[in-house]
């Protein structure tokens, strides 16, 4: 049988190229001319550990094929983007399920009875029912399962979201437990054996609305804590106390554990999922949104700690280092230290220098603005003002003599773990 895996991004392209390593014949279908030409070139056009050689055996070995359009297949997995959107400035953000509709749309004239649609996206409430509906009005010749009816259907529905950590996908697309949740007991069935074919942690069925908030919810949970961290440095800096010691030593609670405060929240998941959760329950998730005003003022705070320090110096030279959205990836996608280092090379006439020792040079915004690409020694010989930004464990391999003469704003607290001797130790909570 052969399984066509919608959307090739960072969810959608590992799992093709997994399912293809356990044998499996696997179709990817992408709306990117340039994304599917190099698939089927044996190359990849995102960055994930261990991907590259995964994509190019399967397509060296035959059984990963990519194309611009959908073709019959048994099983069709959706793993396209679900973006918000934001109307006006302070309006809560609206999911965008166009990339879904979109998708449903492109393979409802591919679909045969028996078939397996199975939504991976991380969707709001209600959106597998929606994309059920979706498929019905495009193939009125096929029956699609319905909200609260166990009637035989032609087609078997099931939301069964993604929860891998970027940087160990593949990995967690095996090892993760899965949540399951069919728009019927036979469509949680039918995902269930899909799984079981590749997935070695547990298949937990559910409904395909609970499944929904499941996912969201872990995003949120992580959000929420991340922002009462964050919270925690602004009292701790109203009070002069400093919050590594204070979170370390609350931490010793063997019911506490408090997560790490930073620059902010990036990524492109745990920033956007809370709001799905608002926009369907505005009145209720009162914590949630909250937490999302937390995070999101964050890099802004930064700033200003920047400029109050920099005003107070005659002509300093400025490093950044890490723009990343955390440690040890090469990706400045919605990344807090972007963001801030953006914002200071717009607001410092001062010399500024960006240290990331995971690209190959600085993206153009930043050359623009006259943002020099410096190696860690350089700019550490060179600053008189420091700003870490991302604890990639280059830096962890650093000493607090490196920093001594220097003003040092440590978002991310590697200035005590040098001192504790935590050289290259992971912290709580920040390598997922
Ligand atoms: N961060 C902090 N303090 C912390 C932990 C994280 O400021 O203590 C920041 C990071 O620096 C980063 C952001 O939060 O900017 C998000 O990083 P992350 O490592 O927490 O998560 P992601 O976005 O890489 O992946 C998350 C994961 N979700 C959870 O851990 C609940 C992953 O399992 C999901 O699959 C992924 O979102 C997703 O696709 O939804």
């Amino acid at each position: 049988s052969r399984v066509s895996v919608v959307g090739l991004g960072y969810i959608g392209l590992p799992t093709a190229a997994v399912l293809a390593a356990h044998g499996i014949d696997v179709i990817g279908v992408d709306i990117s001319k340039e994304a599917v030409n190099a698939i089927n070139a044996g190359r990849i056009h995102i960055v994930e550990p261990g991907l590259a050689a995964l994509v190019q055996r399967a397509v060296g070995a035959g059984l990963l094929r990519a194309a611009e359009k959908p073709e019959a297949a048994e099983v069709f997995v959706i793993a396209v983007p679900t973006p918000f959107l934001q109307d006006t400035a302070g309006a809560t953000p609206t999911p965008d399920l166009n990339y879904i509709r979109a998708a449903a749309e492109s393979i409802a004239p591919v679909l045969k009875p028996g078939d397996l649609v199975i939504l991976e996206s991380t969707s709001p409430v209600g959106t597998t029912e929606q994309m059920s509906q979706w498929l019905q009005s495009a193939r009125g010749d096929l029956v699609f399962p319905q909200r609260d009816t166990n009637s035989p259907v032609d087609i078997h529905i099931a939301h069964c979201p993604e929860r891998v950590l970027p940087g160990r996908v593949l990995e967690e697309l095996v090892e993760n437990d899965r949540i399951v949740g069919g728009l019927s007991a036979a469509c949680s069935d039918a995902a269930v054996a899909f799984y079981r074919r590749f997935v070695r942690g547990n298949c937990i069925v559910t409904d395909a609305r609970t499944a929904e908030l499941t996912k969201l919810t872990e995003n949120a949970f992580r959000d929420t804590n991340i922002a009462f961290a964050n919270e925690m440095a602004l009292i701790c800096n109203h009070l002069n106390i400093d919050v590594w010691e204070l979170i370390r030593l609350a931490n010793r609670h063997p019911r506490v554990d408090i997560l790490n405060p930073g620059p902010g929240v990036g990524g492109h998941c745990i920033a956007v999922d809370p709001w799905f959760i608002v926009s369907s329950a505005p009145e209720q998730a009162q914590l949630i949104k909250q937490a999302r005003t937390v995070n999101d003022t964050r890099p802004t705070y930064i700033v200003e700690q920047v400029q109050r320090v920099v005003h107070s110096l005659k002509n300093p030279v400025i490093a950044c280092l890490g723009l990343a959205f955390k440690p040890d990836i090469d990706d400045l996608r919605e990344s807090p230290a972007m963001q801030i280092t953006l914002q200071l090379a717009k607001t410092l006439c001062c010399e500024l220098l960006a240290v990331e020792p995971n690209i190959h040079c600085l993206p153009r915004t930043l050359v623009e603005l006259a943002v020099e690409f410096a190696d860690l020694d350089s700019a550490l010989a060179r600053a008189d003002v420091v700003v870490i930004l991302v604890d990639h464990k280059e830096f962890l391999q650093l000493n607090t003599t490196h920093f001594s003469h220097k003003s040092v704003i440590d978002t991310r607290g590697l200035l005590p773990r040098l001192d504790n001797g935590e050289r290259g130790e992971p912290q709580r909570g920040s390598r997922g």
